[in-house]
């Protein structure tokens, strides 16, 4: 076990700290970096910003409407948030100028007294980053969990003790501007194409996520996926410990299904973590982030009855194969997190029969034709919709019924005139969410929302066909 994270001399007292982007990420950073002694500024393309009176209070100096080279060029430190890629114009010119350029996870890790666990991958992060956190909640740790799921690493610095065990998911954008991030326990849930439109080849983006390892010793732990052979390839890269998960494969250690029993495997045999039964989540990818949790705990020293309570406890998370309802027969399921291929493609292969899939958004890169097979088997209609609608359409077309909608509340309505009672609507859209929605949680939102409306305008129409009686 090695000791907390911080790097100690770490200072930026009297520095000229600029930070790139002012979402909450960029946000927390820049009051992180004013508490620290920074002189800071921050910069955003947009001409107003949430944060900006707070952000004002907290003395930092904002440039709105563009993000001039010339302040990034001629600051100390440059601090980016994770939507800002590194090849962006100012801060490519920071970059030619010699200024150290880190992201915001980074910059907090360096101040961090207790340990880091980080949990990255291309899906399932957010579902086992929050289940880690509740089962070593459970287990009586001090275990904050942040990062990607939602809230800035930043805000964990003031209150981390060397107690703390921080649970942080960590994307491939988080990972790409680290330096000194060293995770004592980091965790690879898989590895499939994903944000291609940002990283110019799969090799870059795979290098962006084992950043995770990269600082790790002999004294750290690797958790990975042993089902995924790419995914345990760059694990076993690195110097740390490598513990194994797995939900299909057969393997000798680490945390498994056998017997109906979440199982650690080890030297002396199988210690049984839970029933397989209890776990309460939809969908065998699921189960997967599951396992993976138990691992991470269990290397973190939670013991069984911590997984087994906080796992059959767990209902998982908005927007992940999130059961919305049921109207006349039909079960309504948002998993607006499914933002690439490979995760619309678990969600499908999760239903049977007469599925309704809604799908499209901005497209991202990736395969789609690779989901014909799992529509096809299900005799599914897809409904495409947003700016990758047509791209949708050519790739299924033949292998589902393809029609097209304009908006969610029409993708909703045609979606529930195609399915059958007994058969399911998916939101599984395989794409980004920006060109109609502020991100994937407004979509899943707008989801929700259609789906409630359709089921109020069924019970009026059904109270309207009540026959009419004397008050
Ligand atoms: N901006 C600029 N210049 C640019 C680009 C953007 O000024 O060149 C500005 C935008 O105008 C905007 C701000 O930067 O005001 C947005 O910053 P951001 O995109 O980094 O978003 P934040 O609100 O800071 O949220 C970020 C993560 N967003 C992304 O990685 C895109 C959130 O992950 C994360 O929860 C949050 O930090 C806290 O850590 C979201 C996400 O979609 C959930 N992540 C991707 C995913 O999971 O697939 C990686």
């Amino acid at each position: 076990m090695t000791g907390p994270q911080s790097t100690g001399g770490f200072s930026v007292r009297g520095m000229r700290a600029v930070v790139v982007g002012g979402g909450a990420s960029g946000t927390a950073a820049a009051r992180l970096l004013a508490e620290r002694g920074a002189s800071v500024t921050l910069t955003d393309v947009r001409a107003a910003i949430d944060s900006q009176v707070a952000l004002q209070a907290a003395g930092v100096a904002l440039v709105l409407g563009s993000n001039p080279a010339a302040l990034a060029a001629g600051a100390d430190l440059v601090v980016l948030s994770p939507g800002v890629p590194i090849t962006q114009p100012a801060v490519a010119a920071a970059r030619r100028a010699g200024v150290p350029v880190i992201g915001e996870i980074e910059l907090a890790s360096r101040w961090l007294r207790g340990r880091i666990v980080a949990i990255t991958g291309t899906k399932g992060k957010s579902t086992t980053t929050a289940l880690t956190g509740r089962i070593l909640a459970e287990a009586g740790y001090d275990a904050p969990v942040g990062g990607n799921i939602g809230t800035p690493l930043a805000t964990q610095v003031a209150s981390s003790t060397p107690a703390t065990i921080h649970v942080v998911e960590v994307s491939s954008f988080q990972l790409e501007t680290t330096d000194t991030f060293h995770p004592w326990i980091a965790a690879l849930l898989n590895l499939t194409e994903d944000h291609l439109d940002r990283h110019a080849s799969f090799e870059e983006y795979a290098a962006a996520k084992a950043r995770v390892f990269a600082r790790q010793t002999e004294a750290d732990v690797a958790v990975v996926n042993a089902d995924d052979a790419r995914a345990v390839a760059v694990a076993e890269a690195g110097r740390a410990r490598v513990v194994r998960f797995a939900r299909d494969a057969r393997i000798d250690a680490g945390v498994t299904v056998s017997g109906g029993w979440i199982v650690e495997r080890g030297g002396s045999g199988d210690e049984r973590l839970m029933r397989a039964g209890d776990v309460r989540l939809v969908g065998p990818h699921l189960l997967a982030d599951v396992l993976a949790a138990a691992a991470v705990a269990r290397a973190a020293g939670a013991p069984a009855d911590a997984v087994a309570g906080a796992v059959s406890s767990f209902r998982g998370l908005e927007h992940a194969m999130e059961v919305v309802g049921d109207i006349g027969g039909v079960r309504f399921v948002n998993d607006s997190k499914a933002t690439n291929v490979d995760a619309a493609r678990h969600a499908i292969e999760t239903f049977g029969p007469g599925l309704v899939v809604i799908m499209g958004g901005r497209f991202k890169g990736g395969d789609l034709a690779r989901l014909r097979p799992a529509l096809a088997a299900r005799r599914a209609t897809v409904v495409a919709i947003g700016e990758a609608a047509p791209l949708v359409q050519d790739a299924l077309d033949g292998a589902a019924t393809v029609r097209l909608a304009g908006s969610m509340a029409d993708a909703v309505r045609t979606a529930a005139d195609a399915a059958a009672p007994g058969g399911s609507v998916l939101l599984a859209p395989a794409c980004a969410s920006f060109d109609m929605f502020e991100d994937y949680a407004a979509r899943g939102r707008a989801f929700k929302a259609e789906v409630e409306a359709l089921r109020r305008e069924g019970e009026r129409r059904k109270e309207e066909r009540r026959p009419w009686r004397e008050p």
